[in-house]
């Protein structure tokens, strides 16, 4: 909907934010610095959302902390902003509460890998219905860009000023071999494929895991001198290569170096409430009443 309002007495028109459907508005402006990529990302949600159709009054979406665990107070959802790397514990109860709803876990890499790690495996593990989209900028941006799992060796950071020396995490292999159906990565400039890979993995029934490399202007690019964010994410546009089906254990991503992108895992596993369904079954026979109705897309 538009009005025209009058400033200055020349008439305007005011319009309707196009994402304003999906957005609390009343909490705009964001907190994210100019050219941060976790924008980006948030764009792509809201297009996958709005091209599934789905009934918004049956999607959840939760975050933990760090800048990226903002995302979920932006969003006009049932939005939960739970504690440091508790995501993903949260999102599990919830879902087996209420398997009619769609669940989805926006973190960033600090928070889902690090204190959060145990709870990621092994939620995978269980092939839980949930999507989970994980803005990778490669660093603990919120507390001052202190070294996270993913940090490139050699990439500086607030505590490892002349590089880190650790292997980072590869996320889509982790993800992978920890039990995923469904494993994706893009960069946040690939913003349609990257909005098409989070409509298949809500649509997916079991652990759905989309990874973003994303620019953290303010802290990564600025320890590594690696310009403004926007440079940054046109590096890891520029420098991504699309190998859809590539073999997550030959994916890890270097400092400053190409990215392979694309959807490496999708997969057909019984999600967890089937399997729940089907224990009991087999142990209490005709009396077990089937619970939840198998795999959320109900
Ligand atoms: C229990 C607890 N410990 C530590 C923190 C401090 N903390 C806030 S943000 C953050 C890092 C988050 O990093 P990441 O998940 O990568 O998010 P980003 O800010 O990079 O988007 C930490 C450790 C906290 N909020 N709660
Ligand atoms: S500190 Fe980094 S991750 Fe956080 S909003 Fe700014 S650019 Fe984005
Ligand atoms: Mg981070």
């Amino acid at each position: 909907m538009s009005k025209k309002v009058a400033l200055n007495k020349a008439p305007v028109e005011e319009k309707q934010h196009p994402m304003e459907k999906i957005l609390r508005m009343d909490r705009i402006p964001h907190i994210w610095c100019s050219t941060c990529g976790i924008g980006t990302t948030v764009t792509a949600l809201a297009m996958a959302l709005d091209q599934l159709g789905l009934d918004l009054n049956k999607v959840a979406i939760l975050s933990g902390i760090g800048c990226t665990g903002r995302v979920a107070g932006y969003l006009k959802l049932d939005s939960f902003h739970t504690t440091h790397g508790r995501s993903i514990p949260f999102a599990f109860g919830l879902h087996i509460a209420r398997p009619d709803m769609k669940v989805i876990v926006f973190s960033g890499d600090g928070d889902l890998i690090s204190i959060g790690g145990n709870h990621f495996i092994h939620t995978a593990r269980r092939n839980a219905d949930m999507t989970v989209i994980c803005v990778n900028n490669f660093i603990y941006a919120m507390t001052g860009g202190q070294v996270a799992p993913t940090t490139p060796t050699t990439a500086r950071s607030a505590t490892s000023p002349y590089g880190c020396y650790e292997h980072p995490f590869n996320l889509p292999l982790l993800a992978a071999s920890s039990g995923a159906v469904y494993v994706a990565r893009w960069t946040a400039l690939h913003i349609r494929r990257l909005a098409n890979s989070i409509k298949e993995a809500i649509a997916k029934p079991g652990f759905s895991f989309v990874e973003v490399v994303a620019p953290c202007s303010t802290l990564y690019a600025r320890l590594n001198k690696l310009g403004t964010g926007l440079d940054l994410m046109k590096f890891y546009h520029d420098n991504s290569v699309i190998k859809h089906g590539a073999d997550p254990k030959e994916i890890d991503i270097d400092y400053q170096s190409q990215i392979i992108v694309g959807k490496f895992v999708d997969i057909d596993k019984p999600p967890y409430i089937e399997c729940f369904n089907a224990g009991n079954k087999r142990v209490f026979g005709d009396k077990f009443k089937p619970y939840g109705g198998g795999n959320g897309s109900n």
